[in-house]
């Protein structure tokens, strides 16, 4: 079998995504996902002017070969417009495999490790009374884990949290990105009590999370997690930024809250550290962003030796097709911890059919060879991408801060 050709296609249902197509001699074709919320363009001439034309004539089954020779050939290694680039690759090829032996990608990964997997989504509201309600709703609807995000009173913006009802999304359309504010006073202030209420009114069996989004210092990350420990979370995540690692040593002295961290991550070697010197609880990284599965599967390996579970980053700027990799991943590795779900648009459902479903807090893969998505082109074509930028966060003062 031979890659004859690939496109890209970028298309905007509800929010931006960019798709990679590739194709065979034998009629066989692999979806990728190649979006990398607010720089997609990028990716998409990447993809287009240096890697698709690298793979052609190329046998889609050496997977492991193709890899090397994308990492290895840039000379410049990691990055995340690379790694975006290089995973949507990855997991297209994973796809067309999939489908020219007739079986669901995690057949090809391991087999199956379980029957179904644990998803948590997002609650959020403006105050903790509107995220009260928030959190009733998804547990109504049958969910066993729950992400759970409140404005700060005095804060005018905070993350996680919409301006308006419905979903979350951050990334905002137009020429520069919108500026936030914050205060991490107010926040630390607030975020206990918060969810001293949830766990009052919910109980304890509910799965609770929460996203401090890389805005604390780590000995005030040590004072959230310490304080948060009688509530029993299930993770903390992204307390500090992934950048100086060893801080996170404070963190743990004195927490047992266990902490999640790698959306932001791209290579094994982001992680290593955090991984073997026992950081971490669960690892964010994602298939999209990762590199793709054949990376991937090696990250949860090391994550294993040492106790680590996965929990992929899975926001809607990430496209189903993403999600149905990660789901045929974390079908196939011992290891895998929780999958983050936050739903997709209608819109978004129009354009992209997908081979799994999802039940009272759980995934169930069907049986679709491949990674069992597909997207429709003409759909895709009515809606137009336009530059969407992530916020910037400034304190109070004016002074630049982590979004
Ligand atoms: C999460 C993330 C997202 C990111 C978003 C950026 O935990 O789901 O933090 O909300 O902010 O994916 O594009
Ligand atoms: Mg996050």
């Amino acid at each position: 079998m031979k890659i004859t050709s690939a496109d890209v296609i970028v298309c905007s249902p509800g929010r931006n995504y960019v798709t990679i197509k590739i194709e065979t001699d034998k009629g066989i074709y692999g979806l990728g996902d190649a979006t990398l919320n607010g720089r997609e363009l990028s990716v998409v001439s990447y993809l287009r002017d240096h890697l698709i034309p690298c793979i052609l004539e190329r046998d889609p089954f050496d997977t492991e070969d193709i890899w090397h020779y994308l990492y290895r050939g840039v000379y410049w290694r990691r990055g995340a417009v690379n790694m975006t680039a290089i995973g949507a690759i990855d997991m297209a090829l994973w796809d067309i495999k999939g489908k020219a032996l007739g079986v669901p990608v995690y057949k090809l990964l391991g087999g199956k490790s379980r029957e179904r997997l644990l998803a948590y989504t997002h609650a959020q509201g403006i105050d903790t009374a509107e995220t009260m309600e928030a959190v009733a709703e998804k547990l109504e609807k049958g969910y066993k884990a729950v992400r759970v995000q409140s404005g700060v009173p005095g804060v005018e913006k905070v993350y996680g949290v919409s301006g308006e009802a419905g979903q979350y999304e951050p990334a905002v359309k137009g020429n520069k990105p919108v500026e936030e504010t914050w205060d991490t006073n107010k926040y630390l202030n607030y975020i206990p009590g918060l969810f001293s209420k949830v766990r009052e009114r919910f109980g304890e069996e509910v799965h609770l999370l929460h996203d401090s989004h890389h805005r604390l210092t780590p000995i005030e990350a040590a004072r959230l997690g310490k304080e948060l420990e009688p509530y029993h979370l299930f993770w903390l995540e992204d307390l500090i930024p992934a950048e100086n690692q060893e801080s996170l040593k404070i963190v743990r002295q004195h927490t047992t809250t266990p902490i999640a961290i790698g959306e932001v991550f791209n290579t094994i070697y982001d992680c290593q550290d955090l991984i073997s010197n026992g950081l971490v609880d669960y690892i964010r990284m994602t298939i999209a962003h990762g590199g793709g599965i054949t990376p991937m599967l090696k990250v949860a390996s090391l994550a294993a030796l040492h106790h680590v579970k996965t929990g992929c980053h899975g926001p809607s700027d990430l496209s189903p097709i993403n999600l149905a990799a990660c789901l045929h991943f974390g079908t196939a590795i011992n290891n895998f911890g929780i999958q983050e779900y936050m739903g997709y648009s209608d819109a978004t459902m129009e354009v992209f059919t997908v081979g799994y479903s999802f039940s009272r807090g759980y995934f169930n893969l069907m049986e679709t060879p491949g990674l069992g998505v597909d997207i429709n082109f003409k759909k895709a074509k009515q809606y137009e991408y336009g530059p969407a930028y992530l916020p910037v966060n400034r304190l109070e003062d004016g002074t630049l801060y982590n979004w």
